[in-house]
């Protein structure tokens, strides 16, 4: 599973405030622990408010990739100023998160995936906001990639996130996203699926543990990647071995490495 990690985003407080104060230690640290915890793109959200945002979107990148020279970057914001600011500071071309069918990101975000040739995550969503069922948000995939392929996007380079809402605000939001899941694999093939997993927990007590029950679902469903947290023990170890049962974990040889480094497992103390 292709793993994003989600843990610098400003509309958490402690980042929100690192961010402002320019604690670059803070940051820095952040970006290692999820770089060394597997995870392949770092999701760099700058939150606070919209003037600030393109400034302090360059800033984290540039921080971020002082760190972590080699992780790519996965830039979180509806707005193409911020992503502008980022891609020119980001090592490598990062992907862009997100594009949906809301006209302004239409007309801000689609442009500049072109130009970078960048990788993008697509949410089935327009300016009615979110379809409620899986059918209506295929409807608004299948406008959002032809949009892509004919601005010379190849499908390889998507990430669909289906869009998880909170299971506490409708029973049948777990659901309505895995069907989703189902839908795309079989009609887009190449494309990757992605999703915010924590969303499905709001509201909820044993957020992580109905997270970790979730993910097993999503992989079942032909989910390939998700925005999570990278240090998650648990999360880490249902991931593993749910991948391991599905036959995506060739020899088990994944499952039995991460064993004997202990990073899933009893915690090795010594
Ligand atoms: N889809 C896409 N992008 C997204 C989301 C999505 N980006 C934002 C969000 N959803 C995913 N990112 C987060 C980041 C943090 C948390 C949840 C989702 C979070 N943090 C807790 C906190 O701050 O208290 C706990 C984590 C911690 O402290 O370690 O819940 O759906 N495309």
């Amino acid at each position: 599973m292709i793993i994003i990690g989600e843990k610098i985003n400003g509309t958490r407080k402690r980042v929100g405030e690192a961010v402002i104060n320019r604690d670059g230690d803070f940051i820095r640290d952040l970006a290692l622990r999820q770089f060394q915890n597997s995870a392949s793109y770092l999701d760099i959200n700058a939150g606070g408010l919209p003037q600030r945002e393109p400034e302090d979107m360059a800033w984290l990148v540039q921080t971020v990739q002082q760190a972590v020279p080699d992780a790519t970057l996965c830039l979180d914001s509806p707005n193409h100023r911020a992503l502008r600011a980022g891609i020119e500071k980001a090592a490598r071309t990062p992907m862009l998160n997100s594009l949906s069918a809301e006209q302004f990101r239409i007309d801000g975000v689609l442009p500049l995936a072109c130009e970078f040739g960048t990788e993008l995550i697509l949410l089935p969503l327009d300016d009615n906001g979110i379809p409620a069922t899986a059918e209506a948000r295929l409807a608004v995939v299948r406008r959002l990639v032809e949009m892509t392929r004919k601005g010379g996007i190849p499908d390889e380079k998507l990430f669909v996130d289906p869009l998880v809402m909170a299971i506490s605000t409708g029973i049948e939001n777990g659901n309505i996203t895995l069907e989703t899941c189902r839908r795309i694999r079989e009609e887009f093939p190449k494309v990757h699926l992605t999703c915010g997993l924590s969303n499905i927990s709001f509201g909820m007590p044993l957020r992580p543990l109905l997270n970790q029950a979730f993910l097993v679902l999503a992989l079942q469903a032909g989910m390939d990647s998700a925005i999570l947290d990278p240090e998650s023990r648990e999360l880490r170890e249902m991931m593993m071995a749910a991948e391991t049962l599905l036959g995506k974990d060739r020899h088990c040889m994944n499952f039995n490495r991460a064993f004997r480094a202990g990073k899933i497992g009893p915690v090795k103390t010594s």
